[in-house]
């Protein structure tokens, strides 16, 4: 057997003019990708050089979403491009030690690129439908291979930006950039090839959209948990699968709220007793869906004064749950200060569900669903 040769390769529609047109949508998903993954990531942090703020309450909604919807347009976007550059794989090496050193290192930093660029469209699809197939953390990983995807991105196109603008400059039929072996027509012409892939790339939207968008939920096959739960809002994690049935139910549940040496414990009952808000809020999970709920509880400022935390204090939330990496977390002094940031006993005008965080669970706007704090225990002043 021998190894392919480029000139095997003769399709007409494995052209840099098609590369180019599909890898600047592409290079758009990622850059789409890249900023609002780097924002989920700051919001994550226990630590802000730079107050994160609580408003607009639906702007983590929107980023979020846009990074989930950006990332699945880039599959199609993905498979076609490197199916129209795949043949240059097998070019022969140049020759000349400095020609071959370019050579080398352009293949390098396409390796470097696609490696990144499928790991993270694989790793983030599979976290959008909640399959953890691996051990690694997923936030600390795909974060890190962000910067070299967008790094290897960088690099390839200032290598590649006198092919790009000469092939966008021209007619996509155009063929002066062409590899010489690439003359047979397609069952497709160049534009009908474009046109399926935008078309693929609109259907992996639609797919996914509806986890966020109401309308669209019934056309999204791939949005996982976009319907049901108690007041219309999906269950993330079950208080069975937090193990935390028990504390959560049981009679002597207290909120306590601590401040150094002063601290209160609060029923349910306790709670009902102080001034009652609405906040309508949506959880925006990090994997991908979001939905939005009215919810009903104390104003986390008013139960802050209560035990003499001043306002611009950073509090440290803490669940009954035991392990996991969410079971305490860090409610910043602009999220803890804001009106609508809830400790929130109620949904919909009902009791919270168990599912849903009872007895007590956070509610804050424009905050990563992963730190909307569930079956609450205490509420302390950060050290
Ligand atoms: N204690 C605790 N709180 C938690 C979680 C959890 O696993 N444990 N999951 C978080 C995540 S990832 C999300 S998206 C929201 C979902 O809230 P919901 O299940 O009420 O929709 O709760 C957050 N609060
Ligand atoms: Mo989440």
């Amino acid at each position: 057997m021998r190894l392919p040769d480029e000139r095997d390769f003769r399709s007409r529609l494995r052209s840099a003019a098609v590369t180019a047109r599909v890898g600047l949508w592409l290079g758009v998903c990622f850059l789409v990708c890249f900023a609002t993954g780097l924002l989920s990531h700051y919001a994550q942090n226990p630590d802000h050089p730079v107050t994160f703020p609580a408003s607009p309450a639906w702007g983590y909604r929107v980023t979020q979403g846009l990074h989930v919807l950006s990332g699945a347009a880039a599959v199609p976007l993905l498979l076609v491009k490197v199916w129209t550059v795949y043949p240059r794989l097998f070019r022969r090496p140049a020759r000349g030690t400095g020609r071959l050193v370019l050579d080398l290192l352009e293949r390098g930093s396409v390796a470097v690129l696609v490696a990144a660029a499928v790991f993270q469209l694989a790793t983030g699809l599979a976290n959008a439908t909640t399959w953890y197939p691996w051990a690694f953390s997923f936030r600390a990983t795909h974060y890190a291979l962000a910067w070299v995807a967008i790094g290897a991105l960088l690099v390839h196109v200032a290598v590649k930006l006198p092919v790009i603008r000469g092939v966008l400059g021209d007619d996509v039929d155009g063929t002066s950039y062409d590899r010489p072996a690439a003359t047979e027509p397609g069952i497709l012409s160049r534009r009908g090839l474009l046109r399926t892939t935008w078309l693929a790339a609109g259907v992996a939207v639609l797919a996914n959209a509806g986890s966020s968008v109401p309308l669209l939920r019934d056309v999204s096959v791939l949005g996982v948990r976009s319907g049901d739960g108690p007041g219309g809002v999906p269950i993330n994690k079950s208080a069975v699968a937090a193990a935390v049935t028990a504390t959560a139910t049981h009679p002597d549940w207290r909120l306590s709220l601590r401040n150094g040496d002063r601290s209160l414990d609060l029923s349910r009952d306790d709670l009902l007793a102080q001034p009652q808000h609405d906040s309508e809020l949506p959880i925006a999970c990090v994997e991908g869906w979001s939905a939005s709920g009215r919810w009903q509880g104390v104003r986390i400022r008013d139960l802050l004064d209560l035990v003499g935390i001043p306002p611009g204090s950073d509090v440290v939330v803490t669940s009954l749950q035991e392990s996991g990496p969410y079971t305490t977390t860090v409610l910043h002094a602009s999220f803890a200060d804001d009106d609508r940031t809830l400790l929130a006993l109620g949904l919909e005008g009902e009791t919270l569900s168990l599912d849903h965080g009872y007895p007590a669970r956070i509610i804050a706007p424009n905050r990563p669903g992963v730190l909307q704090t569930k079956w609450v225990s205490r509420i302390e002043a950060r050290a």
